[in-house]
């Protein structure tokens, strides 16, 4: 049974463009910082795991078009979470939920709204997409490091794919090398306040500081911060959600480049 429905389940999310999926049983899904599975979910059994490729425009030191790319891939991940999530409704009369690519998700103090409700990296290798790298990013085999995932969570009861046992980081150092903010010195961890410093600089804390300033400021100085570029990247940051402006750790992994 579970494994028919799993097949009708893949059939279904090929088809509508996604790269790859996997499944994981919920029990197998471990990630230690993020919120229990069923404080989300009460009945959540199991966790389908969409991957999507990366576009080129990574590679491009045009930070509107990297940033484009991902937009992109995730609208279309929207809709496929939609898609599945409804399928698995109607087909197999069961509940579903969907988890984004990134946000919304949690903005507490006490995690800098740096751990989401769901880890999508940690679902992905118990779906047994990948596993971690040097830059704790999850390599698929053959997408490498250029991918990107969404979950729908389901009370239906399905087993989970095999693990990937194999290594595939080969410790090249590339990630770590290329990091402009050293957010990957040590090993198993990134530093997120220095990877946001250099891949979000129109991200929160700036948000905040420009505020701050603003709100100090004579109004002749304030009408000069608006009129300012900074204020200006600033808007368009917010209003896109976030705005990445690195992808080194993801775009410099050799791992399916050749
Ligand atoms: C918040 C967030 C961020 C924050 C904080 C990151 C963080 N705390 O991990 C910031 C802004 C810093 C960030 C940066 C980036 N992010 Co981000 N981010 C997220 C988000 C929304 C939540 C992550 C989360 O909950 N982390 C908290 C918990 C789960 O992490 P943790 O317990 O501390 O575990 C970490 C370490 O302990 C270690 N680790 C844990 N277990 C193991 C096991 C082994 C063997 C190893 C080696 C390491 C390891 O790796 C984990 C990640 O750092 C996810 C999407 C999602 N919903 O999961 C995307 C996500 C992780 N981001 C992603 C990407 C691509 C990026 C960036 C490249 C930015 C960009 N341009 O897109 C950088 C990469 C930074 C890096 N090298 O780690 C992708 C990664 C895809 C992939 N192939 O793995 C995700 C999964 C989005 C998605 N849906 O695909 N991100
Ligand atoms: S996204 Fe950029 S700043 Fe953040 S860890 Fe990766 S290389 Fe470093
Ligand atoms: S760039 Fe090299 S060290 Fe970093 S994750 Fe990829 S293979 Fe591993």
């Amino acid at each position: 049974m579970s494994d028919d429905v799993k097949e009708r389940v893949g059939e279904f999310a090929r088809s509508l463009g996604v790269e790859d999926l996997g499944v994981a049983a919920a029990s197998d899904y471990r990630s230690p910082r993020s919120p229990e599975l069923s404080s989300i979910f009460p009945e959540v059994k199991s966790l389908v795991v969409l991957a999507y490729k990366e576009l080129a425009s990574c590679d491009s030191d045009n930070m509107q078009i990297a940033m484009n790319g991902r937009l992109d891939l995730m609208e279309f991940s929207r809709s496929c979470n939609y898609k599945l999530a409804r399928f698995l409704e109607r087909e197999f009369e069961a509940r579903a939920m969907t988890v984004p690519v990134s946000y919304p998700l949690p903005m507490t103090r006490e995690t800098l709204g740096a751990v989401a409700d769901v880890s999508t990296r940690h679902a992905a290798v118990a779906a047994g997409l990948g596993n971690f790298g040097r830059h704790n990013l999850v390599i698929h085999p053959e997408m490498g490091t250029r991918v990107i995932f969404t979950v729908v969570m389901t009370d239906l009861e399905l087993s989970s794919d095999p693990p990937i046992t194999e290594r595939l980081c080969t410790d090249c150092g590339d990630c770590v090398d290329s990091c402009p903010g050293g957010a990957l010195d040590e090993e198993g961890k990134t530093d997120v306040l220095k990877c946001l410093r250099n891949n979000q600089p129109y991200g929160i804390g700036a948000n905040i500081r420009f505020w701050s300033r603003f709100a100090e400021s004579p109004v002749t100085e304030q009408q000069d911060m608006l009129a300012d570029e900074f204020y200006w990247k600033l808007y368009q940051a917010g209003s896109i959600g976030f705005q990445y402006f690195c992808f080194n750790c993801l775009k410099v992994c050799p791992i399916g480049q050749e």
